[in-house]
Order: structure tokens, then sequence, then C-alpha cells
């Protein structure tokens, strides 16, 4: 469908190739009208360009807010051609066709980027420009609209090969323009006034969220917050019911997440499981016939850090689990529900959060994972890899022995939770030491084995609970050391991604020291 230009206006602060783009239009016997400054710049350069105040019957006023805002204007970029009551309109009331028109508008953004006064960034919200962007979008079938000079070419080159038309396929790419352009610099001045008032406009929007609660605070005391929930239907914090306790705050539901997404990769049907987590990371995970043996296997990981922190559980939250849990300062429980028994004893601690989600989430099903950077976002889908769909890969002379291939298994669906570089030693379905988030794998490895040493003391046992454990890596071993360091530390199989130049040399040294060691395929960053 293509559209002949006889009108167009034009109205644009910056005014980057205006003259040559008009004097082709106007060369094509193309009527141009215009707002002051605009005009005269192209008067200036010997063009004839009618004035919008003599299309309107009003002078532009209140200091240029006023000028375009009025039916001759916007009733000719919106009438429908084809349409006759609105041709009819269009005659009764003098309304003359906008074809085209070219609009960029007053410099917001760079009024702000370079410091502004108030007043001075609130004069430069542009009213005008886009009511008229949004109108001929709307009516792209009809009137063509341009928002930047980057593509005067573009309708040019249109104008050239239909014969002074424009084709719908332009007009509906420019309307996408268009509109991109408008919501851009609504959300600018949204930023702007947000930052005034000493807040931040989260970029939610994008994810259709919507505002769950105001918090009092971010991660820390002088930082703003929110929780926003997105569709995503998921069994999770956003989704849990609250039943008793304060407010959560906002390292409470970073980590409650963190907990509950552990716990999931755990089959209720097949084991009980707990998760303990501190600071956005496990200090104990275990498995049990129960949560109660659950729940004590992995607060034995590591006593101390469990302190104030968040207990997730696989499984209907029962007297007995409850009973345990109360006994340390806990900070949340989260469960897919609880018993009346249960939430009664919690009850007792009126500090103490309980949130019942109804199930448990799909460990495999995909999703979005953000995280901002200055000036933008990154997105990806969620790591939704779970061990038991890997092909493992026995890569020593010694293949594990049942027993051990249960604790890698359990061991590499841990280190998926826990912050890179992460190494986990487990034990008969419990953590027994895990090294987290350090830069380097073997400082990782040297810290798991330590707090594996501590754990033991404390417990009072002679040997460290790294003794005879598995381990796993989230990522290849680059060198031997942090492999040596594991069997040093008394673990005797191993399970990692490979996938290093030097696999050859790390199962060399698995081989020398006796360790048994599978290859999963699959990396678990996770930063
Ligand atoms: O102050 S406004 O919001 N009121 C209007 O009615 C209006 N119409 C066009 N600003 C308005 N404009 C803007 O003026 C255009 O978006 C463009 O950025 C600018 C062009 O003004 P001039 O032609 O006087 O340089």
């Amino acid at each position: 469908k293509v559209r002949r230009v006889t009108r167009a206006l034009l109205s644009v602060s910056d005014k980057t190739g205006l003259v040559e783009f008009a004097a082709a239009l106007a060369a094509r016997g193309i009527a141009l009208v215009s707002t002051g400054g605009t005009r005269k710049a192209l008067v200036d350069a010997g063009l004839t360009v009618a004035d919008v105040s003599d299309v309107t019957g009003f002078p532009e006023m209140m200091d240029g807010r006023v000028k375009t805002l009025h039916p001759a204007v916007h009733g000719g970029l919106l009438a429908i051609r084809d349409n006759p009551e609105h041709q009819a309109a269009m005659l009764a009331h003098g309304i003359s066709p906008i074809d085209l028109l070219v609009v960029n508008l007053y410099p917001f953004e760079a009024t702000v980027a370079k410091g502004a006064a108030f007043d001075d960034c609130i004069e430069n919200i542009d009213i005008g420009g886009p009511a008229m962007i949004r109108a001929a979008a709307k009516n792209h079938d009809d009137v063509a609209v341009v928002v930047e000079p980057a593509d005067y070419a573009a309708v040019l080159a249109d104008l050239e090969a239909h014969d002074g038309g424009t084709t719908l396929a332009l007009r509906r790419r420019l309307a996408q323009k268009a509109y991109a352009r408008t919501a851009a610099y609504d959300a600018a001045i949204s930023n702007w006034l947000a930052g005034q008032l000493g807040e931040t406009t989260p970029a939610f929007r994008a994810l259709g969220g919507a505002l769950a609660e105001p918090m009092r605070y971010g991660e820390n005391p002088h930082q703003w917050a929110a929780f926003y929930r997105t569709p995503d239907v998921r069994p999770g914090v956003a989704t849990a019911r609250q039943l008793q306790g304060k407010q959560l705050s906002y390292n409470n539901i970073n980590d409650t997440d963190a907990a509950f997404e552990c716990v999931a990769e755990f089959d209720p049907a097949r084991t009980a499981a707990v998760v303990i987590v501190k600071h956005a990371n496990p200090c104990g995970v275990a498995e049990g016939a129960t949560l109660l043996e659950a729940y004590e296997k992995a607060l034995a990981c590591d006593p101390v850090s469990a302190f104030g922190g968040i207990v997730a559980l696989n499984r209907t939250l029962d007297a007995e689990a409850a009973r345990k849990i109360v006994e340390i300062f806990t900070e949340v429980i989260i469960a897919p529900d609880a018993t009346e028994e249960a939430i009664a004893i919690v009850a007792a601690k009126k500090n103490l959060r309980l949130l019942v989600t109804g199930g448990l989430p799909d460990p495999r099903a995909p999703g979005l994972a953000l995280r901002t950077v200055a000036g933008g976002f990154l997105a990806q889908a969620r790591d939704n890899a779970v061990v038991d769909d890997m092909s493992l890969k026995v890569v020593t002379q010694r293949a594990p022995t049942a027993e051990e291939l249960a604790d890698l298994k359990f061991a590499f669906r841990v280190a998926k939770h826990v912050k890179s570089n992460a190494i986990v030693y487990a034990r008969n379905g419990a953590t027994v030491g895990i090294g987290a988030g350090q830069m380097s794998r073997v400082d990782s490895s040297r810290i798991a084995a330590w707090k594996a040493a501590e754990a033991a003391k404390m417990a009072g046992l002679p040997e460290s609970l790294a003794k005879g454990s598995v381990v796993a890596s989230d990522a290849f071993f680059p060198f031997a050391d942090g492999l040596l360091a594991a069997a040093e530390a008394g673990a005797t199989a191993v399970i990692q991604p490979g996938g290093s130049m030097r696999d050859d040399e790390v199962i060399k040294a698995a081989d020398e020291a006796g360790l048994a060691m599978v290859f999963t395929g699959h990396r678990h960053f996770r930063h």
C-alpha cells in the first residue's frame, strides 16, 4: 500500500541534515509546514515553508509549550484517509492531511547529561513532539513518521522508488521505531525524576514485573529497594505465603530464593532434603530419611555459619524438624508446606519467618536470569541443567563405587548452587566442606578442606569430615593442584565438567593418587 506524500510537517530540535532533506521533499512538490526554529532554518536556506501558527490559527505560546497541540495538526495526522466520516470531519473543520511527520524531540537526555538545573530539565520535556509522533505512528497505515535524521535517506529512497509515495513496509518499520523512541524518552524522564527523589527506577517494566512491596532498604541501609513479581508462577519466594514473622528484607529474599532453588533439586519422592544458606551460598546441604535427619546432617557441615541462616526443605515441614530448627537462631524457613504442629512450634519464635510455597519449582524449567551492568543489563537462560540428565564419563583407571557415585552426583547438584569457584566435599548424602566464591579454584579447594577439618573438630571427631569424601568442582580443574589438594584432604572421588587443556595432566594426577574421576561435560558457573 503506497501512500502519496502531499504535505509534510517538520519540527526538529536536532537540525542535522534538515535542509537537504526538506529541499529534496520540496523538489518533489511536497508542501512543507514547520514550527518556529525549524521553519527559520528552512526559510534561511531559501525554502518556502508554511508556519504551523497559520495552520492552527494560534500563535506559538507559553514559551513554546503550546505550538502544535491543535486539532488542525492532530486531525491531519490521525484522519483515516479511506474513512468517509473522517474525510467529512476534515472538510467541515478545514483540516488538511499531513502525510509525513518529521520530528525529533527536545534534547531531554542531553540536557540532563550536561548537568542542567532542574527547571531547565523540566523545560526540555517535549510534549507536542511525542504527541504528534504517537499520533502519526498510530495512523501509519496512511502516515509516515521519522524520528531521527538517520532515516531521512530511507524515506527519500522510498519516495524515489514509489513515485512520491511511501510503502506500508517502511511506514510500519518507522512506526515501530517511533514508539521505541517515545517509550525511551518517557523512561529517561521517569528515571531522572526518580533520581531527583533519591530513588532508582528499575527496568522491571521490561519484564512485566509488578511492585510486590517497597522494602525498607536494599543490600545495605543506604540503598533504596523494592520487590517486584513477574508473571512467572514457579513456586518460590515470590509466590510463597508467609505464615508468620516480620517482613522479609532484601537479603532475606535473595538468600531464601537461593536456598529454595537448591533444595528443589532434590526429588521429595526419593529423599528428604534440607539446605541451609548464608549470604546466598549453601553452608550445609543434606539428604536423609526424614527432614530431621537431613537437617542435622546439613547443620553438622558448618554449624557456625548456619547461625542466622535460611533453612529450605523439600517436603512438608513436620514437628520433629521444626523443633530442631528453632533450637538455633534462624531467619527464615521455607518449605512446600507445614503441618499444624510444626506451625505451632515455629509460632513460639515471633521473629522467625515461615514461608510455604505449595510445591517445589521444576529445576529443569526454562527461565530468565538477569543482572544489571553499568548502563544496561545482561539476560540469560537460567541454569536448568541437572546432573541426572548428564552422561557421566569415567576418565580414571578406577571407576567410582556405587556409594561414591551417589555422593558425586549429590555434590555436583549442590555445586550448581554455590558461587564460583565452587568446591563441594560430600559424604553419605551430606556436604562436609564447601568452598565458595574464590578467585582461584585451588583456594576454594583449600577452604573447603579446611572447613571440613573445622567441622570435625567442633563435633569432637578425630578425623576431618573430608576423609573418605568425594569432591565436586563447578568447572574444570585447570591444573592438577586443586585436585591434589582434594586428595590430600581425603577425597577418594572427583566429579567435574572436564574440558581443560590440561585434562590429561589432571587425569594422570588422579590416577596416581588412586582417585576415581568422572566428567559431566556440563559447567555450573554461578557468579
Ligand atoms: O513545548 S512542546 O512540547 N509543545 C509543542 O506543542 C510542540 N510541538 C513541537 N514542544 C513542541 N514541539 C517540539 O519543538 C518538537 O518536538 C521539536 O523538538 C521542537 C522544534 O521546535 P522549533 O521548530 O521551534 O525548533
